[in-house]
């Protein structure tokens, strides 16, 4: 290497240098000032004695085409394929004048008071080590370095630097890097349909809850759609509704329905049955339920059928009766209606001559026989005209009497009576008629036999009544030239009803 192309390489460092340093110098200018061109020469000494290799490399570093290009403050290490800080206090041993001491900082370095100069100086840039200095292994070890507590910080001066922070940071006051709140200095390019997020270093663009992002825009999600809700879905805008049929309540959670025990509310007059989504009432024996579906009425059993009593059917609330005319009492079947035979039961004012006489509905005191004139008592229940007794002559041999019940109504025609001759004497015959009592016609004699016949009921009766019929037997005997007659008189009880 000749002297001029040495010379000009000194040139080159020098300029370079400066290049390198030069806009530091603005800023730590306050306190390490000087002339410009004291300094520049300190830097070609420099360079001409010591930091030869660090200095080329630097210069290679910053030399374009490499790739990669470090901010000031820094240079490329190959082997660590990353910029790192250049310790500007190692590589320049004045780099400080007079008193000021050198302090390297990340990117940068400070030229700080030999007296405020007490602590370490812990950078703190995210990502950074504690670094402590200085170093005792660089020829500037300082005596005192207290172990003061971490919350005393140093208090010296705060000295801007010219040192940059990685992209997202920003330098702050006390020289340390800052992450930048994009979102909250507006500086973010998030949709206006996002929300940014700040996050160390950068910041994220993100959709709030209830939209998700599509095509770059942040659009509701249906939920409705997706089955959100068990039954009734309400979208809307970032959220969703759920709410339920009726008989349904909302879970706390907010999507599920459950079926309400309406139930606990007592709500049906009677008996409550919970079912899914509803409730069902039902009414006890007796009762219906209305319309509204809650409330139990009575039943009208009697409307039903008019044949659900024999008699009267009376309505009651939840039930109902039957209930039987005076001279009844109503069978066990509850329904139909029996005679009180008071002739059994001594209840009665039948005296001791008398005769209780039951029949349906009643009853009735039958007096002593009494045979009317020229009739004498024969029996208990009949009277006989002597033939001998001229009194006798055209009357009935006998008069039998005879006592019978009828339901009124009795369907028609009906057998209701017989009657037949005892004594039979040769060649007689007989022939029966009703010989008093019919006025009304409802009966007639049928002959059954050559000594019996049959009353027959021929047309409805109605009762109460009480109709006496003779019955009249006639016996002709014309062999001996004889015909005479007996009587029956059959009282008959005509009930009030038809049971
Ligand atoms: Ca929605
Ligand atoms: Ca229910
Ligand atoms: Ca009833
Ligand atoms: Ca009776």
């Amino acid at each position: 290497m000749n002297p001029g192309s040495a010379l000009a390489s000194r040139r080159i460092v020098g300029v370079a240098l400066r290049a390198l340093l030069g806009r530091r110098g603005g800023d730590l200018g306050r306190v390490s000032s000087g002339p410009k061109r004291a300094e520049d020469m300190r830097g070609v000494r420099f360079c001409s004695s010591r930091m030869w290799p660090a200095l080329i490399f630097t210069l290679l570093s910053i030399q374009p085409g490499h790739g990669q290009t470090c901010t000031e403050g820094f240079a490329y290490d190959r082997r660590a394929r990353q910029c790192i800080d250049v310790d500007e206090c190692r590589i320049l041993p004045d780099a400080c004048r007079g008193d000021m001491r050198c302090v390297n900082q990340y990117g940068g370095y400070l030229c700080l008071p030999q007296g405020l100069y007490s602590q370490p100086i812990r950078p703190d840039y995210p990502g950074q080590v504690e670094q402590v200095f200085p170093d005792a292994s660089d020829g500037y070890s300082d005596t005192a370095l207290p172990d003061r507590p971490r919350s005393a910080e140093p208090s010296y001066p705060i000295i801007r630097t010219s040192a940059q922070c990685i992209l997202g940071y920003a330098l702050a006051e006390d020289g340390t890097c800052n992450d930048i709140d994009e979102c909250e200095t507006n500086s973010h390019h998030c949709n206006p349909t996002q929300v940014c997020i700040n996050t160390a270093g950068g910041y994220t663009c993100s959709c709030t809850e209830g939209y998700w992002l599509i095509g770059g825009q942040c659009q509701d999600i249906d939920e409705c759609r997706y089955g959100y809700c068990q039954q009734l879905c309400a979208n809307v805008p970032g959220s969703y509704s759920c709410s339920c049929n009726r008989g349904f309540i909302l879970d706390p959670e907010g999507r599920a329905c459950r079926d309400v025990n309406e139930c606990l509310d007592q709500p049906c007059s009677h008996s409550c049955f919970n079912t899914y989504g509803s409730f069902m009432c039902s009414c006890e024996e007796g009762f219906e339920l209305t319309s509204d579906g809650t409330s139990c009425i009575d039943l009208d059993e009697c409307s039903f059928s008019e044949f659900l009593c024999q008699h009267r059917c009376v309505n009651a609330p939840g039930s109902f009766s039957c209930i039987c005319p005076p001279g009844y009492y109503v069978y066990e079947d509850g329904r139909s209606c029996e005679d009180i035979n008071e002739c059994d039961t001594g209840n009665n004012t039948c005296t001791t001559e008398q005769v209780c006489f039951n029949f349906q509905g009643g009853h009735t005191c039958l007096n002593p026989l009494q045979c009317p004139p020229p009739y004498i008592e024969v029996s208990d229940n009949q009277c006989m005209c002597s033939a001998e007794n001229p009194a006798c002559r055209d009357k009935p041999f006998t008069i039998l009497y005879r006592h019978m019940d009828l339901s009124s109504g009795r369907i028609v025609p009906a057998d209701i009576f017989q009657m037949q001759a005892t004594t039979r004497y040769p060649g007689a015959f007989y022939i029966f008629q009703i010989k008093s009592g019919n006025e009304g016609r409802e009966f007639y004699m049928r002959q059954t036999s050559n000594v019996s016949a049959t009353l027959v009921l021929s047309r409805p009766i109605k009762g109460p009544r009480e109709v006496v019929l003779d019955l009249e037997m006639v016996t002709i005997n014309n062999v001996i030239n004889f015909r005479g007659s007996s009587i029956i008189r059959l009282t008959i009880f005509v009930s009030a009803h038809p049971f």
